[in-house]
């Protein structure tokens, strides 16, 4: 039976910027590619510009748009919800899907604080209940090479984990003409690259061991304090009725952490490493290999065994191209290489199989908000200098 005669799953997205394109070229692309229990069918997408949404619909593939997401949650030919909205707007938008009945993928971090996740967290084990399921978006999970990264530290390959070492490095913001756009606003984002990239590190740490951290101790900067208001400075307050706002959010932020199994973990999260685009890299060690991996090599996963002769042994490139790696069958044979979108095709093809199945999808809300709670703890140890000790400066 093809995907055309399965039972449609009616989808309705909230958001069309960057994160919706990447979940469209997903709902366009899974079922066409993966057998799927239920065929995902693009009903309708919405924003609050009308001119804006329409041609994104018709751009994206969408059979029509709403400019109030309220209708979307109250349609019945919508399924399930697609957030792809900024932060503020993920809690609200949830819950009232959920209680609706509709499935939830929401994009990360889950909420803007943790009092949101938690209320999210709650609506999505009440809807659990009368089988409505709930994903949270920690799309890097499905790059192939780090689903295998985590499949060889859970079989014990690299023996007892010791460090992980991560960082996601951006530089979209260095000019301080950048504007101030809603990623740089609290009360728009919750955070700044802590939340927006930071998380993605945090969950993949966590979701690459299979441990979770105990307890951080942290740092962060906002290097440039107030930047141009954009064009569309709705509700921004300028300063001194000036054309410039504070910026309100961290633009780096670096912490270490402890994992309730022993292993020691150093993160940073930065939009100013200038040079580096979208730079994310995680290092394994353990007490008898390591794994290394490099977004900007996303196919590739680096693999040391500390147990071979040491005079032969070294760091060898796995290249995560064979129909036996994670997600790799529905694709091109062994050295055709796959892109950053194929993490969401991935997850979406995980998320339709789970509801089809009658499964709870992975990774929960419950694990969204345990991200929640590590990003607070950041902010708490970074707010409290807890830990700092000063360096004395030379005597003149
Ligand atoms: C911006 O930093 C961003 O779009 C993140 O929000 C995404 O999660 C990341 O995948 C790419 O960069």
């Amino acid at each position: 039976m093809n995907n055309e005669t399965k039972p449609a799953l009616g989808v309705g997205m909230i958001g069309y910027a960057f994160m919706g394109a990447a979940h469209s070229q997903a709902w366009r692309t899974a079922g066409r590619v993966y057998y799927l229990p239920l065929r995902p069918a693009m009903v309708t997408v919405c924003g609050r510009n009308r001119a804006a949404v329409e041609a994104a619909a018709g751009r994206q593939g969408w059979s029509s748009f709403e400019t109030d997401w309220k209708h979307v949650v109250g349609r019945d030919d919508v399924d399930l919800v697609d957030i792809c909205a900024p932060g503020d707007l993920h809690a609200e938008i949830a819950i009232a899907a959920l209680e609706a009945g509709k499935h939830v993928l929401c994009e990360k971090p889950l909420g803007n604080t943790v009092a949101e996740a938690e209320a999210m967290v709650a609506a999505a084990n009440a809807a659990a209940r009368h089988g409505v399921r709930s994903m949270v978006g920690f799309n890097y999970r499905r790059v192939p090479a780090l689903a295998l990264a985590r499949s060889i530290v859970s079989s014990g390959k690299l023996g007892v984990i010791r460090h992980v070492r991560a960082v996601y490095l951006q530089d979209w913001i260095v000019d301080p003409a950048f504007p101030l756009v809603w990623r740089l606003q609290r009360e728009r984002a919750g955070s700044g690259a802590l939340g927006d990239i930071g998380a993605h590190i945090i969950d993949l740490a966590q979701f690459i061991l299979g441990d979770l951290l105990v307890g951080v101790s942290a740092l962060s900067e906002t290097f440039v304090k107030e930047r141009p208001l954009p064009e569309e400075s709705s509700g921004l307050s300028a300063i001194g009725g000036s054309t410039r706002g504070a910026v309100t959010v961290d633009d780096a932020v670096l912490f270490i952490g402890r994992f309730a199994n022993g292993a020691l973990g150093s993160f940073e999260a930065t939009r100013f490493a200038s040079g580096r685009k979208n730079a994310m890299r995680i290092e394994i060690n353990g007490s008898e290999g390591s794994l290394a991996f490099d977004f900007e090599s996303m196919n590739e996963l680096s693999f040391y065994d500390h147990t071979e002769n040491p005079e032969l042994g070294g760091f060898r490139r796995i290249l995560v191209t064979e129909p036996g790696h994670p997600y790799l069958s529905a694709w091109w044979p062994p050295g055709h290489l796959l892109g950053y979108e194929h993490s969401f095709t991935h997850e979406i093809r995980d998320l339709v199989e789970a509801i089809g199945l009658g499964q709870d999808p992975s990774p929960s809300f419950a694990d969204g908000l345990q991200v929640q709670h590590v990003l607070a703890a950041v902010e708490k140890s970074a707010g409290a200098g807890s830990g700092w000790q000063p360096i004395p400066a030379p005597a003149l």
